[in-house]
């Protein structure tokens, strides 16, 4: 099936996304994705809790799990054999050595489920995510410290069996979110640790 990258990182995106991040879709092929589902409709996912919030989405975490309540990293299950060998290709594509990629969150999206918008958590560095089953669109804005909100917003939708990897000012300068999906989706998001003190 042939591939294309939409975007680079190092190259002018669409107007109104940032840079740093890169998508391909598709990246993987059909068969790739469906034996992914089947490997997640085995896994004990559960409501993603915040701070004692549950959320409609449900995931599963490997590596660690980011304890909300606490505000830490927490150790997880190891990832397994299939996910670590996922993890390696995905690694590949983004140019990140496949070690660093330590990390893994499986989340499932029941149609209508949202995620609402945040920046990942600075314990984590590179973001590389991949969309399975269902369309999404991902939006876009600025993120200030100061919370004064810069005008304007972008959309980015996330077809299924693509792959996307947020670094540099979209993984630090703006706040990402997940608009209601409208059917069943999943996502296979991958992380590194944090490697240096992240910018404000
Ligand atoms: O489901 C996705 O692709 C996005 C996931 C995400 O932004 C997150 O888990 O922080």
């Amino acid at each position: 099936m042939p591939q294309a990258d939409l975007f680079a990182a190092d190259a002018d995106g669409p107007p109104g996304l940032p840079d740093g991040l890169r998508l391909q879709a598709p990246w993987l092929s059909v068969a790739e994705e469906g034996a992914l589902l089947a490997r997640i409709a085995a896994l004990p996912l559960a409501a993603a809790d915040y701070h004692g919030h549950l959320a409609r989405r449900r995931v599963l975490a490997f590596g660690h799990r980011f304890d909300f309540a606490a505000g830490v990293l927490r150790s997880a299950r190891p990832l397994p054999d299939w996910l670590a060998g996922l993890r390696d290709r995905a690694a590949a594509w983004a140019g990140l050595p496949a070690p660093s990629l330590t990390d893994a969150l499986i989340a499932e999206y029941r149609p209508g489920t949202p995620l609402g918008w945040h920046r990942d958590v600075p314990d984590y560095e590179d973001v590389v995510g991949l969309s399975l089953g269902g369309e999404a669109v991902m939006g876009w804005r600025r993120w200030r410290a100061e919370r004064r909100w810069q005008q304007g917003r972008a959309e980015l939708p996330l077809p299924p069996r693509s792959i996307y990897a947020l670094q540099g000012e979209a993984r630090w300068g703006w706040q990402h979110a997940i608009l209601p999906t409208p059917g069943l989706r999943h996502s296979i998001t991958f992380r590194s640790l944090r490697r240096r003190e992240a910018p404000p």
